[in-house]
């Protein structure tokens, strides 16, 4: 097939790349109604993809992985900068060497018998002056569909790009699917991403962690913005005036719930609404008026399937009605339709797993889905989705907020004292291991900003751009803690979460308003418990108190995991961050 462009720099790569995995055939992805018709119908024929109900669910189909390649590998996820000291201590390394060696090795030949496909896709709206090119090379079909999603793809990204060599250069190979030999490289020195031997999303959207997240940032560092594991969203008060937040909690904590709430009922009435501008990533930049700016560098959402239902997420859930692609749910027989955990009371009789297997969901004790399934939907679906989501300059944000599940120790919201202070409770943001990656489920692990995975340098540096970037901007936005996962000694959750979260995001803009004093506490400020609206709510002021209190025990335990993990990052931790800790320390005293 003729080549999409004539930049020579793109062509000299891909022609390195053919070389190297030796494909059949050799497909351009154009973007084109047309070519993507064709491919779901080649999918559907080799059984990658099964067409669901399509009175039903239009444009939709079902995917299943391999059962050992359901979620991203961090153990296998390796920053290859040349300097091993530059990838950090919270990151695995390999020299570029030894990695393109490596990656050489397993890639060499892969494509022998397969049809190679290269997608040229754009990271934020096509042309914005935030935006970034990337390819994919990648011999999934799987792959080629998931990105017409999550990214801009095709004709009209090579128009802009011209002749510039400043993209990404990702690679990707299904190879075996060969646990022992999975590896996700990145070369942020490169602008280069090699990922082998996985077919999951994670690992294997290269658009998504391992561009807009591990190479963004260092892209970010270098040229003066942030990359963050940020959902954005945008507050509407009964005056129509709408102020932007941006969330940062780790994987399947809530980005995706909180991006698309519906506020309780009494808000509603009042006039307010909430409008979706991204779920997962964002990109920010410094603007004239000396305010962040974010923009959402996707086009859909990869959302976590288990628990989503028209009550916690009814938008997510509508986002998924049309042109969506399941991946490891459980499809109902019967009717060849979906299903997952809590999506209704009436599991299908007549069923599969996500495995495959027959599955009575009324009398299994087995899931019928993963608890990382997940669903590729296009953010135009969302009802919530943003007028201003594509605005190529971006939103202004005016606060950043940070959470994590956190059965103990935080309250359900605070504010830093300071953007430094923010930086600091960022950088010690702990929470429960999630089903989102291989290994442990429910362990605390520090996980700064939500990027332990995903920060493509030396954390100890990503600390030092957030001080900085809070320096440069001259009204940069406040920064919040929340925590809707405080448990009560039955493990119950403490608050009701989800739509009712509208409460705290409600006070968190008042603030940023000054509209509302609070308490100094050791940690922060603390509301007033008049001051958090808990009207129709199941809910004593006692309780919301219990919600807000800190104990001092529990959070002098917490020192000693932030000074231990502090300790690793020597002489590359800020000076300020030492000092936050400091005072936090004399404040519990
Ligand atoms: P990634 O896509 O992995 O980055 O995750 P995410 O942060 O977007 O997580 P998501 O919103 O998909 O939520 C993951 C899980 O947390 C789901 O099972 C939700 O039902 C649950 N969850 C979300 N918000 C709340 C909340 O406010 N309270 C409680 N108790 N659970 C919540
Ligand atoms: C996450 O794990 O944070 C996700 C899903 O958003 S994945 O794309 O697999 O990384
Ligand atoms: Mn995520």
């Amino acid at each position: 097939m003729k080549a999409l462009t004539k930049n020579s720099n793109v062509l000299k790569w891909i022609d390195d790349v053919i070389s190297m995995t030796k494909p059949a055939d050799v497909m351009w992805i154009d973007g084109s109604e047309e070519q993507l018709k064709s491919l779901r119908e080649e999918a559907c024929e080799s059984g990658e993809l099964r067409p669901l109900n399509q009175e039903k669910y239009p444009g939709c189909y079902y995917h299943r992985t391999k059962p050992n390649d359901v979620a991203r590998m961090e153990d296998r996820t390796f920053i290859c900068s040349n300097e091993k000291e530059n990838a950090g201590p919270t990151n695995n390394w390999k020299s570029p060497s030894e990695a393109y060696k490596l990656g050489t090795e397993i890639l060499e030949n892969s494509m022998a018998n397969r049809t190679m496909y290269i997608i040229p896709y754009s990271m934020g709206p096509v042309g914005s002056p935030f935006s970034k090119i990337g390819f994919e090379i990648t011999d999934s079909i799987y792959v080629v569909l998931n990105m017409n999603i999550m990214t801009r793809v095709g004709q009209k990204v090579l128009d802009v790009l011209e002749d510039s060599n400043d993209f990404v250069r990702g690679v990707h190979g299904k190879c075996n699917l060969d646990e022992n030999k999975r590896y996700i490289f990145h070369f942020p020195e490169d602008n280069t991403i090699w990922s082998c031997n996985s077919a999951y999303g994670g690992n294997v959207l290269l658009g998504k962690k391992c561009f807009a997240l591990r190479i963004a940032s260092y892209q970010g560092l270098k040229e003066n913005w942030m990359a963050e594991h940020m959902l954005i969203l945008g507050i509407e008060n009964p005056k129509g005036e709408v102020k932007y937040v941006t969330a940062a909690f780790p994987s399947a904590c809530g980005k995706t719930n909180l991006a698309m709430l519906i506020p309780p009922e009494g808000y509603r009435a009042k006039g307010y609404k909430v409008w979706t501008v991204g779920d997962d990533i964002s990109w920010l930049r410094i603007r004239e008026d000396g305010r962040l700016w974010a923009i959402n560098p996707e086009a859909g959402f990869f959302g976590v399937a288990p628990g989503t239902n028209k009550k916690s997420n009814f938008n997510a859930l509508m986002s998924t009605m049309k042109d969506t692609i399941f991946t490891n749910v459980a499809l109902n027989l019967d009717d060849n339709s979906v299903w997952w955990e809590r999506l209704d009371n009436n599991p299908p009789e007549n069923g599969l797993d996500w495995k495959g297997n027959p599955w009575n969901g009324k009398t299994s004790k087995e899931k019928g889905a993963h608890p990382n399934s997940r669903f590729t939907a296009p953010a135009k679906n969302c009802p919530s989705i943003s007028p201003n989501w594509e605005a190529p300059e971006g939103v202004p944000i005016s606060a950043m907020i940070f959470g994590g599940r956190r059965a103990k120790t935080a309250p359900l919201v605070y504010q830093s004292r300071s953007w430094k202070h923010g930086v600091f409770v960022g950088s010690t943001m702990a929470s429960e291991t999630t089903a989102a990656a291989t290994g442990k489920v429910g362990v605390v692990r520090r996980d700064p900003m939500a990027m332990l995975p995903f920060c493509g340098y030396h954390m100890g540096d990503y600390f030092a751009h957030w001080l900085d970037m809070g320096k440069k901007a001259s009204n940069p936005p406040k920064i919040f803690h929340v925590n809707w996962f405080r448990t009560n000694d039955k493990g119950e959750f403490l608050w009701p979460g989800y739509g009712e979260n509208f409460r705290v995001i409600e006070w968190i803009i008042k603030r940023c308003e000054n509209e509302v004093d609070a308490n100094e506490s050791p940690i922060g400020f603390l509301p007033k418990v008049d001051d958090i609206n808990i009207e129709g709510l199941n809910m004593t002021k006692e309780k919301l108190n219990d919600l807000l209190s800190v104990d001092k025990d529990s959070w002098n335990a917490d020192i000693e995991g932030i000074e231990e993990f502090f300790n690793k990052f020597g002489d590359r931790l800020p000076n300020e961050l030492k000092e936050e800790l400091n005072t936090l320390k004399n404040n519990l005293k």
